[in-house]
């Protein structure tokens, strides 16, 4: 499956909202834009978990423009992704490498978020382009994260340094990043626990392993990316901004976007945060991660419509 046939694969329960629920509004016939119409397509428009605010301005934009008349599926349709290229228009945001010596990527998040699998997809990415890449299992806290790790690193060809149950994760980021100067890799990623942005002494744990990696190169970690669950909805915003903030996230990876209905959630997201969504995960395989691409992603939502 080619990268835009995967991700309009992914969305598919996004847009069953929209081409059924839209479609419903309208019953085969022309529909006359009054109260009672808009009242219905912003109710439509919420189960996206794009939240009130976005929702109220595409219900807006299609009062603005066709109040009074009668309009077929198609014209509201055109005016929606109209609205919504406007409102999650961002650049592409590949990751960005050190101009010398390894590139360290530190992947942080809540329990389950989608943290191991999402580096093992970036990792296969990275090696599949020519990239030598080290992964550091630092989640030392899960009994299995280990060899979760170590199963993707052996299908991918790359390296992986473990540490201990219950070990220091820190030690374990301290090993990678010296294995990684050791064998000139031009990338290690690290793995984290998953934690929760009110557990402070497991915030302060992310801290030290900072810390420990800037002993060895200063600018490390050159990059924080912060993993979302896309299924958790609009519960992803309030947890993304703690992290964000204690964590000093730099980009998001916005996993699971194949399992739900609310890939709405992408709006507020990325209106609210200063943090570029990276990538997405639209599946379990290693495949299944690309970079986020706001056009394309809307063009996915509304492929085959109206
Ligand atoms: N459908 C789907 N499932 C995903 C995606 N990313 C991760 N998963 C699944 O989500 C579950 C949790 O993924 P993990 O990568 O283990 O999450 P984690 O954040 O590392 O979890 P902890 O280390 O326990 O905090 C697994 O069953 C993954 O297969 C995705 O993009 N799509
Ligand atoms: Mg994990």
């Amino acid at each position: 499956m080619g990268l835009f046939a995967r991700i309009k694969d992914g969305l598919k329960k996004t847009r069953q909202i929209f081409n059924t629920d839209l479609r419903d509004l309208f019953k085969g016939e022309g529909r006359l834009v009054d109260d009672e119409f808009l009242k219905e397509l912003f109710a439509v428009l919420v189960k996206t978990d794009m939240g009130g605010e976005p929702a109220s301005r595409f219900r807006d934009r299609v009062a603005k423009e066709f109040r009074g008349r009668v309009i077929a599926l198609d014209d509201m349709l055109t005016s929606i992704k109209a609205e919504l290229h406007e409102l999650i228009s961002q650049a592409e945001t590949p990751l960005h490498f050190a101009e010398s010596g390894p590139t360290i990527i530190m992947v942080v998040g809540v329990n389950g978020s989608g943290k191991t699998t999402s580096i093992a997809k970036l990792a296969y990415r990275l090696h599949a382009e020519g990239k030598k890449v080290v992964l550091g299992a630092g989640d030392t806290f899960r009994a299995a994260a280990v060899s979760q790790l170590s199963v993707w690193a052996d299908r991918i060809g790359c390296q992986i340094i473990k540490g201990k149950q219950g070990g220091d994760p820190a030690s374990v980021a301290y090993a990678t990043i010296a294995r990684a100067l050791e064998i000139n890799a031009d990338v290690a990623i690290i793995d984290t626990a998953g934690r929760l942005q009110t557990q402070s002494n497991l915030m302060q744990e992310l801290e030290k392993i900072r810390r420990v990696m800037g002993k060895q190169i200063p600018e490390a970690p050159h990059q924080v990316l912060l993993v979302l669950d896309a299924t958790a909805g609009q519960n992803a915003i309030s947890q993304a901004k703690g992290f964000s903030e204690v964590a000093h996230c730099t980009g998001l990876i916005l996993a699971k976007l194949d399992g739900t209905a609310k890939g709405g959630v992408v709006i507020p997201i990325i209106q609210q945060f200063a943090l570029p969504v990276q990538y997405i995960g639209v599946g379990e395989q290693l495949e299944d991660l690309d970079l986020f691409d706001s056009q394309q992603f809307v063009e996915a939502l509304f492929d085959g419509l109206g």
